[in-house]
Parts: C-alpha cells; structure tokens; sequence
C-alpha cells in the first residue's frame, strides 16, 4: 500500500493497549532498552509479523521497515529460504549439544569470506562474540587494558559500558551503574576519528593495553565513517604497541559485500567478531581471528568460553541459508544502487527543506544527523538536534516508514526495499521535512 506522503494518524489503540500489559510484565515493556521509544517519544509499537521489507502492527498497519532487526534482516522478514530452512531444521532437533556438521559449514563459509578468520567460536549474541573476544585478547597479551571509542557500542558486557552508544547514548547513560570502579577504569575511550588520543592512551599505559576494539564504521552514534589513515593507524599503532586489534563487525560483517568490511577498507584484524546477519534473524554470532591467538581458547587453550546453545543446528541453517542467499550475483550491486539511490533522494529532499541536516552513508547503512555540520565522531552525533530527530521519527511513522527510534542507530537498507519503496520514502521524508521546516 502506498503511504500518503501527507501525516494520516494511523489508528494504534491495540498496540497502546497491548504495550500496557507488557509494560506489566517486561522491564519497561520491552526486552531490549532501545526498542522503548524513550528518546523518540510517542509509542512503541507491537509488532505481529513481518513479510520481506514490511512489518505489521497490532493495529494491521503496514509498516515499510528501515530497522530491520537493528540489520540483521539484510534479506528482510520470513525469507522463504530461511524460513525453510528453519522449518526443516526443527523437525530434525534444534540443538544437541554436540558438535553437528552444520558448524563445520557456516565456518568454512566465514572463513571462505573472511580469510583472517582462520578459526571461528560460535555463540549466541554480539555481546558474547565482543565479551570473548576481549578476555582472550586479555588473556593471551596478559594485559588488563583496553581501549574503545566514545559511542561505539560492542554489546552489554561490563567493559563495554562505558561512554558506549546505541541504547545507552540514546539513554543518556555514560557510564553504567553496576559496573565496579575497578573494572571501568580498565576501559580507556578515545574519540572516534582521533589517532593522537590513541598514541597519547598507549603512551600513558605503556605495555598495559590487550587491545583496541573498534566499529570499522561506526553506526552506533549513528553512522559516522572512519576518516582517511584511521583504521590503518589503529592497525600501525597496535601492532607497534603489542596489543591487538579487534575489529567489530557485529553490524558491518556481510553489510557492505559478501564478507567484512575490513576487506573494503584495506586492514586485517587480529580478531573479528560477527552477529546479525550471519543468523539471518535468529541468535547467532561469532569471534574468530588467527589460529595462533583462537587456539587459545578452551578446550585448546586456558581462556574459557562455552555455551549451551552456541552453533545450535537451527541457529545454523538459518545462517547457511542467508548467507547462500548472498551469493547470488548482483545481490549487493543492487542492494547498494538502490541505498545511494534513497540518499540523494533524503539529501535533495534536506536541502529543498532547508532544514540544516547531514545524512551519513555507507552501502545500505545511513543516518540523518539535524546540524548544519559535518558528523564525523561521537560529540558531534551529541550535539546535533536529537528533538528534530524525534519529530522526524514521528512525522515518518505517520507515514508508515519506521526508522530506528534512536538518533543513535543506523537506517537499514535490505536486499527486498524496491525501486518504489525508495521512492515512497523520498516523498515521505521531504513531506516529513517540509512539515518540520513548517512548523519547527
Ligand atoms: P547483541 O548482543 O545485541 O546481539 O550485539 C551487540 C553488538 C555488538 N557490536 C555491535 C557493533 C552492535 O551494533 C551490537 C548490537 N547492536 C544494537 C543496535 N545497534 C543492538 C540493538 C539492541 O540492543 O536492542
């Protein structure tokens, strides 16, 4: 259906209804913070189901969906292939707690497209994948450091939440309680972009730092790419100093091309980890990087990691079966003609608006940033005007496209938006626009 690029308020009493029960029963209703709405007021929706490039709310409105499970959906909702393969799978068992052939292949496949990936862990979240790949940075350097960057985000494990992004910058949430002192402070943060900060850090805790762990592009303020030489003196630096360079390609890995990010920027991490879209939307993520350093893991290794559910068959072929999608000629040439496509279109609708805005892109990641200046770490994600973000959020859910409800997230373009679908969102954010540039 397509949307009126004029606000209609859609009808949204069974969703009110139903977020109040949940609200009853779930943590502020929701199982996730960012998924609340807090920053973006109005209110959360309850979703019934989602088909390709839409979702459906309580209500039946049809939503076209720019959040895509935060991108893990880059094939887009009850994929056939997926859903069969899930289907097929659960008639067979969904876990056995024992090694299946299934793991062997979804890490051939990883390893197939990332090389540095010479061994992979699976596990069962992002968080996970970050948290062991930081104990065994830790344990193999013998160094208690490490070293992040001011509105990245790499999961909710204690040494993450320190000046993170995602639900916590869009919480206002800098430094988080239940973290002890002594382990925050073994959390150095740099400004995204900034490499003399980086020298300055590893000068001051000279032989202490196990590792640097950094978004490629960071999409967790927002997306806000990396400048010239960045990444590659993140990768001089660490090498020079003895600690390694972790890469976190939880949202990158499988985005951009049919493999990571790193390869499209020229630098090899130490250790990579993946999620998202490597699950096609059911949990699974992944820590790898040379033998030298994986082999250290449990049972080869002293660094313990297990899990119970961790490379589950299900897990798997949902896995196998998005990434085999992916190999299908033309799917990122497409997937990403129609992503530039949708920001010239949000770009020219900005500046017949006049409303001081910057969109940053990258392939199908993209977030509109209200200030009339360069975005390019995360003070200035902060300081650009989160209000006129909410209110574009809200005047584009009148319009039936939902964006991340967070100035602090990524737009997620995915392989099924069509030709029409960028162009009804055209429309609908310069009516969107034009409303905010009305009525500020
Ligand atoms: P999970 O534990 O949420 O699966 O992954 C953590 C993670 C790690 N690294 C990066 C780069 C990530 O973006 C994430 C999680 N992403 C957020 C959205 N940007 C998850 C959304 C949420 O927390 O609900």
């Amino acid at each position: 259906m397509n949307a009126p690029t004029k606000a209609v308020k859609p009808n949204r009493q069974r969703s009110r209804e139903i977020f109040a029960r949940a609200e009853t029963v779930l943590v502020g209703g929701v199982n996730s913070p960012v998924r609340a709405f807090r920053s973006v007021g109005g209110e959360p929706l309850i979703i019934e189901r989602g088909s390709a490039q839409y979702l459906y709310d309580a209500d039946g409105n049809e939503l076209l969906d720019y959040v895509c499970s935060w991108g893990a959906l880059l094939l887009g909702h009850a994929h056939p292939a997926v859903a069969a393969a899930i289907a097929d799978q659960a008639r067979r068992g969904t876990s056995f707690g024992v090694t299946t052939e299934l793991e062997i292949e979804l890490a051939s496949v990883i390893h197939g497209a990332i090389p540095s990936m010479e061994k992979v862990r699976f596990v069962s979240s992002g968080t996970e994948a970050t948290m062991s790949a930081v104990r065994l940075a830790r344990g193999v350097t013998g160094r208690d450091y490490i070293l992040k960057f001011e509105g990245c985000y790499h999961g909710h494990a204690d040494s993450f939440l320190s000046q993170a992004g995602s639900g916590l910058a869009t919480l206002g949430i800098a430094e988080c309680p239940g973290v002890p002192e002594a382990l925050a402070a073994l959390t150095l943060n740099a400004p995204f972009n900034d490499l003399p900060a980086v020298e300055r850090l590893f000068a001051e805790h000279a032989g202490k730092i196990a590792a640097v762990i950094v978004e490629p592009i960071a999409a967790n303020m927002g997306v806000v790419l990396p400048a010239e030489g960045f990444l590659s003196g993140l990768r001089e630096i660490t090498q020079r100093n003895g600690a390694l360079l972790i890469i976190d390609e939880v949202i990158t890995g499988f985005r951009l091309h049919y493999g990571a990010a790193q390869k499209l920027l020229g630098i090899d991490a130490d250790l990579t980890t993946l999620g998202k879209i490597i699950g096609g939307g059911v949990p699974v993520a992944a820590y790898g990087g040379r033998r030298e350093y994986m082999d250290r893991v449990a049972p080869l290794g002293p660094v313990y990691q297990g899990g119970t559910l961790a490379g589950n068959p299900l897990a798997m072929r949902a896995g196998l079966a998005t990434l085999n999608e992916l190999t299908k000629p033309g799917v990122y040439e497409a997937l990403n003609r129609n992503a530039e496509r949708l920001v010239a279109g949000l770009r020219k609708a900005v500046a017949e608006s006049g409303v001081p805005a910057v969109v940053n892109t990258i392939g199908s990641l993209a977030t509109i940033f209200f200030t009339a200046e360069p975005v390019t770490n995360y003070a200035g994600a902060k300081s650009s005007d989160k209000t006129r973000y909410a209110r574009y959020f809200r005047e584009m859910l009148d319009r039936d496209i939902f964006l991340a409800p967070s100035q602090f997230e990524a737009a997620f373009v995915s392989v099924v938006h069509t030709s029409d679908d960028i162009d009804r969102t055209i429309a609908a954010a310069r009516s969107s626009l034009q409303a905010i540039a009305d009525t500020p």
